[in-house]
């Protein structure tokens, strides 16, 4: 509901707050003391962890790029074996990709959203903490295949037919499917958390459009996951499939098609560099105006050219493809679409110049400064050749040439680890008294672009001179000894770079960020991270009047830390942060949230032990496994949803309800976030049937052919999903007023629940009469994995009904506090419609062709 308009006039409250207010807070946000400190969910630890943990996996992958540079320094060199290269770039690529740049960014939103939105945390802690958790444990058992030499050398991208169990046999592929896989649900879990965040927990005031630029970046970049990493998702199930169980998708001979893996790989890789570099671009967005004092020029239009960017990337995957025989006017139309998706950066890096262009007195030269200024000129190299392989006859000359790999360098390390170091030069003092050294910095920063460019410009010559990527050796009679040892010795300078960085952390970042989170704003910023802060985040929320609130609102600091403004206390003595309407930021009801716990540990450590267990055919070990992740998941769960406790004061003279369900709720949010992610998984499963049957229309059936059911068997699982709406759809209606229990809201979720398993029951059975085999061509393949992706949701959705009939049994959950009977009704909601869908295809589409 919304509330009554808020009056700002009132604000900042000008009488003194209560003693043992500020005591309380702290007592409510404190850390478990000792070693129980790994059990805290707040941002402040968790996000740090997470940044660690990603840096880590940075100098992992790094050291792995320079045993490939000091192999490849001069021709016919055996310091390595080729198949332990072959492993090796590999992992750097896998890990530079999955384990460092995408977490990081998730990383540092974890940090500094918060922070930037004077939120207490953002909606989900327990979440992100899973999600840092999991990802950290994968990563770390990922990573370290590379030491037993079971690590996948299929390339970062994987690509069928070398992938396939004929050519690599042994558990290497294996690990890196379900590794990845696995990391992947990490980085949903953080998309989620990012968008519910930034659209349900800005401070009142914050509209939209007042929104600092980090936001939009991070809110794009989550936006860009949820439709992205869904298709990798697939693929990477059915390629596991394949592998295990011989579903035939990817192989030729068996009518399945390779190129259907590099159409959804690239469908998830080429927005995925852009999911790498928005993040970046909206950091120095932040950084940039701070340093030339003033506002950021064509905010609008930056915002307008994210979106754009996020958009049209999604167009573009074929251009990773030019050189596999696709028909030509495709060409045309992704050689101009990957030439247009310039623009809107071209936008973004014009606005920077005309920001800086126009400081007052005169742009700062920090260390930031210089990060960024580097950034601009390698990001523009890397873009100037992005626009030549753009044109198909040049890419057709360059592909899977060092030109290639010079260029993805050129724009990873230029769009992202640049300005990744301005961020911890710029923010670190956020986050830590003992600043990181500016003198030092500009040795890090001089080493770096320097080495960068001594280690990757060569690479475009050499390239051109012919030397393809991905060989372990060369013979020296190529001629390419000399540019390659320059190569090498770049790298080891940009390596000596990183090393100087690494030892003024371990030197200057004490353990202080604890306690001692209070900061000034050393460089005079304008936007809110940089208020007095403390472990509950700011002591009290500001109403915010423009974009830059530490500029235009004088004596703000000084206020929200007396606690002047909305929340300045624990007002139910929980940890709690205020959810305000997503477009105009009205403050709409108080989120009470978990706080520390080892339940979302077990969920994690258990679910990383599955995936694992299972890529080494330990089948028993990783269910039992996996049900202890679920029940461990279950008992986190069974702690949210807390009963309402009326309504609160926060403040200028407005009271909030502590609860709230329905489509104002942030549970309700997350819950249409991940069905917009099961549903892009869809999109992608209905695309791959299609293309399968372009490719081998002689498998599909004709209408009236055998392996085809007849329609009744559709028509009756379509009633049942039908029906499974109804029953939940009544449920709801029959949920009991608070302390009472109704069996007819029982009775009426098992119907629905029995209903969904019969559905997709009946499909299953119905193919498997008619004869039909997933191992027997690309087409069975498809039918039953159609029933497999419907199928697991039915689970998922089934176990949530278990969980809601457990808490109406036990009182918890009635006609008010229903948010654990609202999830699982909506995913059934959209399990049934799948489901339906999933009919219409399989009965409807091979009908018509005939
Ligand atoms: C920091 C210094 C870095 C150095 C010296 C370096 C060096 C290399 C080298 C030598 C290769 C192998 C080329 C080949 O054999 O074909 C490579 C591949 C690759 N690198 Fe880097 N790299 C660095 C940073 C990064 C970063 C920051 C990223 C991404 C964010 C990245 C992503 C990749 C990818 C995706 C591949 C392709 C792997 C494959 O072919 O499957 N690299 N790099
Ligand atoms: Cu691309």
């Amino acid at each position: 509901m919304p509330e009554r308009q808020s009056d700002p006039k009132r604000l900042p409250n000008e009488t003194p707050r209560p003693p043992g207010e500020l005591e309380e807070l702290e007592r409510v946000w404190a850390y478990p003391p000792g070693w129980r400190k790994i059990s805290e969910i707040n941002n402040s630890l968790v996000g740090v962890i997470y940044i660690g943990a990603a840096f880590l996996f940075f100098l992992l992958a790094g050291v792995l790029a320079l045993i490939m540079r000091v192999q490849l320094s001069h021709g016919d060199n055996r310091f390595i074996g080729q198949d332990f290269y072959n492993q090796i770039f590999t992992v750097h690529g896998t890990t530079m990709m999955f384990l460092f740049a995408v977490p990081v960014m998730e990383a540092l939103s974890v940090i500094l959203l918060p922070q930037m939105l004077a939120a207490r945390d953002l909606p989900f802690p327990r979440l992100s903490a899973f999600a840092v958790w999991a990802y950290v444990i994968g990563g770390l058992v990922f990573f370290s295949t590379i030491f037993y030499g079971l690590a996948p050398s299929g390339g970062w991208f994987m690509y069928p037919p070398l992938t396939l169990t004929k050519f690599s046999p042994g558990d290497n592929a294996d690990f890196w499917l379900l590794g990845i896989g696995f990391i992947e649900i990490s980085a949903i879990a953080g998309a989620i958390e990012i968008i519910v965040g930034l659209l349900r927990t800005r401070p009142p005031g914050m509209t939209l459009d007042k929104m600092p630029i980090f936001g939009w970046s991070m809110l794009v970049f989550a936006a860009m996951i949820v439709f992205a990493f869904p298709a990798v998702i697939l693929a990477t199930m059915m390629l596991e499939i394949e592998r295990s169980f011989g579903w035939p998708f990817f192989n030729a001979a068996q009518s399945g098609d390779p190129l259907l893996w590099q159409h959804l790989f690239w469908f998830f890789g080429h927005p995925e560099v852009y999911i790498i570099f928005l993040p970046a671009a909206g950091l120095v967005s932040m950084i940039v105006p701070t340093m030339a004092q003033r506002p950021l020029v064509g905010y609008r239009l930056i915002v307008v050219a994210l979106i754009a960017t996020g958009f049209f990337s999604f167009g573009l995957w074929v251009h990773h493809m030019f050189s596999t025989g696709i028909p030509a006017l495709s060409l045309g139309f992704f050689s101009a679409a990957s030439m247009a998706v310039a623009v809107p950066s071209g936008i973004q890096v014009f606005s920077w110049i005309a920001t800086i262009a126009a400081a007052r007195d005169r742009f700062r030269i920090t260390t930031p400064s210089l990060f960024i200024l580097g950034f601009l000129f390698i990001f523009a190299v890397g873009g100037l050749t992005g626009v030549m392989v753009a044109v198909v006859p040049f890419d057709l000359q360059a592909h899977d040439s060092y030109f290639i790999v010079a260029h993805f360098h050129y724009v990873l390390v230029g769009g992202m680890v640049f300005p990744l170091f301005a961020t911890f030069y710029y923010w670190d003092p956020m986050i830590s008294r003992n600043r990181l050294s500016e003198r030092l910095g500009r040795y890090v920063f001089w080493l770096m672009f320097i080495g960068f460019n001594v280690a990757f410009f060569p690479m475009h010559i050499s390239g051109l001179l012919g030397m393809p990527r991905r060989v372990w050796t060369y013979p020296s009679a190529m001629g390419w000894d000399t540019l390659n040892m320059t190569s090498t010795i770049g790298a080891f300078i940009l390596a000596l770079g990183v090393l100087v960085f690494v030892v003024d952390i371990f030197v200057r970042f004490r353990r202080d960020w604890e306690t001692q989170r209070r900061q000034t704003n050393p460089w005079n910023a304008g936007t809110l991270e940089w208020l007095p802060s403390d472990l509950y985040s700011m002591r009290s929320v500001p109403i915010v009047t423009s974009r830059y609130p530490l500029w235009d609102q004088p004596n703000l600091a000084e206020d929200v830390a007396a606690g002047a403004y909305y929340l300045p206390n624990a007002a139910t003595g929980r940890r709690e942060t205020i959810v305000t309407s997503p477009i105009d930021a009205r403050p709409e009801y108080l989120l009470e949230m978990p706080g520390p716990g080892w339940a979302h540990m077990f969920s994690a450590v258990f679910t990383a032990a599955f995936f694992l267990l299972l890529t080494v055919k330990a089948v028993a070990i990783a269910l039992v496994c996996g049900a202890v992740a679920i029940f461990a998941t279950l008992v986190w769960c069974w702690q949210l949803d807390p009963p309402p406790r009326g309504r609160v004061e926060i403040g200028g003279g407005i009271s909030l309800p502590t609860y709230m369900s329905g489509p104002s709720s942030h549970a309700w949010w997350a819950m249409i976030v991940l069905i917009l992610v099961a549903g892009s998984l869809y999109i992608a499963f209905v695309f791959s049937y299609l293309y399968l049957w372009t490719v081998s229309p002689g498998v599909w059936p004709l209408a009236g052919s055998s392996p085809l059911p007849d329609l009744r068997w559709a028509a009756s699982g379509a009633s049942l999903m039908l029906l499974s709406i109804l029953a939940y759809g009544m449920a709801d209606r029959a949920l009991p007023k608070p302390g009472s229990i109704s069996l007819s809201a029982a009775l009426l979720m098992i119907a629905g629940a029995l209903c969904l398993i019969a559905g997709v029951g009946i499909e299953g059975y119905a193919q498997w009469r008619s004869g039909l085999r997933p191992g027997e061509n690309s087409y069975g393949a498809m039918v039953y994995l159609d029933i497999v992706l419907t199928g697991q949701l039915v689970a998922t959705v089934t176990l949530m009904t278990g969980f809601a009939l457990a808490r109406l049994v036990t009182g918890k959950l009635d006609a008010q506090r229903r948010v654990s009977f609202e999830s699982a009704a909506l995913l059934a909601y959209y399990t049934a419609a799948q489901g339906l869908l999933g009919f219409l295809l399989i009965y409807g589409f091979p009908r018509m062709l005939g």
